[in-house]
């Protein structure tokens, strides 16, 4: 298969790259933080969305080198915005890690490494993990994440809603961000059963003290509904989609 040989070289020739999508604070505007989305540049077929090879990354073994990769440009790119936009404060930046990879040998150590390379603050780095992730071993999970947080990093618990996590668990890992799923978000103006699960993830998230971030805030009608939730911070098109470094720091500095 050639986009098999093209993805072992992608990332040999520096072709895959994180885009950024802005995080907003829905009462502001002004961006709190960016999700790093992975994009392969190929010289032929151009930009190759995740989900063109995402799946092929994972059969060839090549998602711990996709974490590694993400985590270290999302990194530096992260410092250069600190080092040059003093008054964006604590700006994040998250990274998807790959199922899997929260099991892996050595992540913690890569993470320790990531950040102290690239001089940035604590929970500067967040990282992204699904409930999937957390479920298969839980208690080895929770010892991983611990240590993650003790390395520097901040934590989000993504797609929340879809899984079944129990909430016992929830209370007990130690979470800063909760993302609420956007399937509830994009339905909560045409739905009250969505609307409701909005509102108790965010009552939820004020009880246990985390972060609460809307996905999926593709309209100012959707933004309105989540302020009068309570609900602090979203991300979706209705803002921006992600974008390239550059796009991403005139976002940035628009914003602000
Ligand atoms: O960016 P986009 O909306 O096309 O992403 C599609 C899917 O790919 C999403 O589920 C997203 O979480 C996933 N994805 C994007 N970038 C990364 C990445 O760097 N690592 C992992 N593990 N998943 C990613
Ligand atoms: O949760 P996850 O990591 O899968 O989220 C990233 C994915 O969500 C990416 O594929 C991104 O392109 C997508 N996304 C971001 N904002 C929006 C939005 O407002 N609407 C929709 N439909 N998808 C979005
Ligand atoms: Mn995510
Ligand atoms: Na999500």
């Amino acid at each position: 298969l050639a986009l098999e040989a093209d993805l072992r070289n992608a990332f040999v020739r520096g072709e895959i790259e994180p885009f950024y999508q802005p995080i907003v604070n829905l009462l502001t505007g002004a961006v709190a933080g960016f999700e790093a989305l992975a994009r392969w540049r190929h010289p032929k077929r151009g930009l190759v969305p995740p989900d063109e090879f995402l799946g092929l990354a994972d059969e060839m073994g090549l998602m711990n080198d996709l974490g590694l990769l993400m985590m270290t440009s999302a990194s530096r790119q992260l410092a250069e915005w600190l080092g040059r936009h003093p008054s964006a404060g604590k700006l994040f930046c998250s990274v998807n890690l790959s199922v899997g990879e929260i099991e892996r040998p050595n992540l913690v150590e890569d993470v320790t490494r990531i950040i102290a390379d690239a001089g940035l603050p604590k929970g500067a780095l967040k990282l992204e993990v699904t409930e999937g992730d957390i479920m298969r071993d839980t208690s080895r999970a929770a010892e991983t994440l611990t240590r993650l947080r003790e390395a520097g990093a901040s934590l989000a618990l993504d797609d929340f809603g879809t899984g079944f996590s129990s909430l016992t668990w929830l209370a007990k890992l130690p979470f800063d961000t909760l993302k609420i799923d956007r399937y509830f978000v994009l339905t909560m103006d045409k739905d009250e059963g969505s609307a409701k699960i909005v509102k108790s993830v965010v009552n939820l998230g004020r009880d246990l003290s985390l972060e609460v971030v809307a996905e999926g805030v593709e309209n100012a009608g959707l933004a309105k509904l989540l302020l009068e939730a309570q609900c602090h911070y979203g991300q979706g098109f209705g803002y921006a989609q992600a974008l390239p470094a550059q796009e991403a720091e005139v976002y940035l500095n628009e914003s602000l």
